[in-house]
């Protein structure tokens, strides 16, 4: 049974997408939160904060960034957590994680982080296109810590590679739509890719073949994790967060994949993602 807290709740700042929020919201980063968030049965509110107002939000709570644009210039992330119980502000989902397990050790569901050696291996070096904040604070235990930091360097950049099967399914928040377009368009631009406008994003024919040839594949090692204990979760029965690290993601591609393409990527390797991705349900719940 997961025990409860009285601590004051918590503020989990998330990006607004088209609402309800209980059916859209999908940024793998702060899903990951969520989800701990969630296991650790922690009262909490969100703060929706529209795309074009997270560098704005993040610069007020005098939290730098933790990436960067193909420039160089500061790229402002979500999630953050605003914890009153220790006045601590965290801009990373890894680092949030820790503060979360450090300062409730054995609330909720108890340990997010319990030993077990995580050896996916990205087929490709990882690129840092999602890197950890620099600040990430493994030294309490590194044996412990470092295999879970790298099993989400690993994972992030499994499913980054295969983000232009998404793109199309992107749940704009009406509001703020064309807004962020031209933003997707400018940074791809930045990386120098040949768009002019959102359109160019399209993924469709042999390109979408082949990429979803490759997502199935590169899933293939990810899916060997969960076999060794027989699933849903990477240790078997026990959910760790390991889990929420692939569920963040598992939920961006169910929102924003076609529902068909979605139940393929569910019965992939044996069904090992649909399965994981309705056994993270219970701590799912968008609040
Ligand atoms: N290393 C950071 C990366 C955070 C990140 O990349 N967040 C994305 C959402 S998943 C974001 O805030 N994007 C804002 C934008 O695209 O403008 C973490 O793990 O928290």
């Amino acid at each position: 049974m997961p025990t409860t807290t009285s601590t004051t709740p918590l503020t989990f700042y998330d990006i607004a997408t088209r609402p309800p929020a209980q059916e859209n919201s999908c940024s793998p980063n702060p899903t990951k939160t969520r989800l701990a968030l969630n296991f650790k049965s922690l009262p909490y509110n969100t703060t929706w904060v529209p795309l074009p107002d997270v560098s704005a939000v993040r610069q007020s709570l005098h939290l730098p960034a933790c990436r960067q644009f193909a420039d160089g210039s500061d790229f402002y992330t979500l999630p953050i957590l605003h914890d009153p119980n220790t006045n601590t502000l965290v801009g990373d989902s890894f680092d949030i994680a820790i503060h979360l397990q450090n300062t409730y050790p054995s609330s909720g569901h108890g340990d997010l982080f319990p030993p077990q050696p995580l050896n996916y291996t990205f087929p490709q070096d990882p690129p840092p296109i999602v890197p950890l904040s620099a600040t990430r604070d493994t030294s309490a235990n590194p044996a412990l810590l470092e295999p879970y930091a790298r099993f989400n360097v690993h994972v992030d950049a499994a499913f980054t590679a295969h983000t232009p099967l998404t793109v199309q399914g992107f749940p704009f928040d009406p509001a703020t739509e064309e807004t962020v377009k031209a933003e997707f368009v400018r940074r791809a631009q930045l990386a120098g890719a040949p768009v002019q406008n959102w359109a160019d994003f399209k993924c469709e024919g042999e390109y979408r073949k082949s990429l979803l040839e490759s997502f199935e594949k590169t899933l293939g090692g990810l899916a060997e994790a969960f076999a060794r204990d027989g699933g849903p979760f990477v240790l078997g029965e026990r959910v760790s967060y390991a889990d929420f690290i692939v569920g963040g993601w598992l939920r961006m591609f169910r929102v924003m994949l076609p529902l068909e393409e979605w139940e393929m990527v569910s019965g992939w390797h044996g069904g090992v993602f649909g399965r994981l991705y309705a056994a993270l349900e219970v701590f799912a719940e968008v609040k």
